[in-house]
């Protein structure tokens, strides 16, 4: 039975650490603010290897020493306090908790000012998907929050039904997001990447599918992003089997989604104006082919591959009526940008 489960605990462990490819590894920071984070982590490793020699040693020590030895009977002298010890045991715990709380008091004060240059961007857990939110730019986008490298951002993290956690491992977070407060939370990314995120907050039936991506881009690609996004306009229809797809799209999906530009306007799910630059799909599940073999599927059923979510399955439509609607999402595209080969962390 112990065997079995630490072989279970040891398998899990091992699909954690190498999922999808990516190695999350909270020791080895790449931004400012997780540097800081790391700091408190090693200081209470040390502490906590401390407490633990001590007590475990002071155990070992009382164990041996006081065993009962042959020929002994009855109880032992029975000792009723140590005045000296008991101080000794309250002061210690005192000062490390006094220097751990000078410690993130100091991380703290460091990381809450975001500074002044930085670019303000909203952001938004809903159950269970993320929305991004650029006021200062005009635009908007889900699930992927895009990012020029070496530029300072200062997220303000809300939420809109439960309480979700913001956490991109590698650069910022976990910041909790907590319906009607808003917290900032500002980092700089150091590195061009694909960041791999999850929401680490337990917040219904699909939280552990409420995953997202921060694309940390050049000054150039981010400034074509930006020019694409603000007024964008989608591409000219390719043919009529898109044509069909933008109908069907405004017919069964424009009350929840939006697409820029478009007649389509609704604010209940993840904007998909450039739903064809995504490099996921799923909220963060799904990358690369899986995403693109996965679309139709979603569009037919979504609650049926990502079980919880909130967007309704359609049986109505017909196959080829999905995959007129999967072409339509696939050719909403900004020209001249391409994440797919951003490294991946
Ligand atoms: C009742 C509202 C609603 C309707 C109608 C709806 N959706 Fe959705 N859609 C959602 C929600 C909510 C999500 C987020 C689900 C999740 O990831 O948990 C979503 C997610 C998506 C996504 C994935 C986005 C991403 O970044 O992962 C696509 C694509 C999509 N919808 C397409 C469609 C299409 C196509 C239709 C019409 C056939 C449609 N939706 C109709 C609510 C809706
Ligand atoms: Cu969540």
């Amino acid at each position: 039975m112990l065997a079995r489960s630490l072989v279970l605990v040891g398998l899990g462990l091992f699909t954690l650490a190498f999922a999808e490819g990516r190695v999350i590894n909270i020791l080895d920071p790449g931004t400012a603010y997780n540097r800081e984070v790391s700091r408190l982590l090693v200081w209470v490793m040390w502490f906590a290897a401390f407490v633990s020699i001590v007590v475990i040693g002071a155990l070992i020590y009382t164990v041996v020493k006081f065993r009962k030895r042959p020929g002994q009977e009855g109880e032992p002298p029975q000792i009723h306090g140590n005045d000296r010890l008991e101080v000794w045991w309250t002061a210690i715990p005192l000062v490390i908790v006094l220097v751990i709380f000078g410690l993130t008091a100091q991380s703290l004060v460091r990381l809450s000012k975001p500074p002044l240059d930085a670019m303000k961007i909203e952001v938004t857990g809903h159950q269970f998907w993320w929305d991004f939110n650029y006021p200062e730019l005009g635009i908007r986008n889900s699930n992927e929050l895009i990012v020029p490298v070496g530029k300072p951002v200062h997220l303000v993290v809300t939420s809109v039904d439960v309480i979700h956690s913001f956490w991109a491992a590698s650069l910022v977070g976990k910041q909790d997001a907590i319906p009607g407060v808003k917290i900032n939370l500002s980092f700089t990314p150091e590195k061009e990447g694909n960041y791999y995120g999850q929401c680490a907050e337990l917040c219904g039936a699909s939280h552990s599918n409420m995953r997202f991506r921060v694309l940390v881009v050049s000054q150039e690609q981010f400034d074509r992003f930006v020019a694409g996004a603000k007024n964008f306009q989608p591409p000219a229809l390719a043919d009529a089997n898109t044509q069909k797809g933008e109908t069907l799209f405004q017919q069964n999906c424009a009350s929840c989604h939006t697409v820029k530009g478009t007649a389509s306007q609704g604010k209940i799910g993840p904007d998909l104006s450039f739903y064809g630059n995504r490099t996921t799909l799923g909220s963060g599940i799904w990358e690369g082919k899986d995403k693109d073999a996965l679309l139709e599927a979603w569009i037919r059923n979504s609650p049926g591959v990502k079980p919880g979510s909130k967007m309704p399955p359609f049986p109505g439509l017909k196959d080829e009526d999905v995959k007129a609607i999967a072409s339509y999402l696939n050719g909403l595209k900004i020209e001249g940008l391409d994440f797919s080969k951003l490294p991946k962390f």
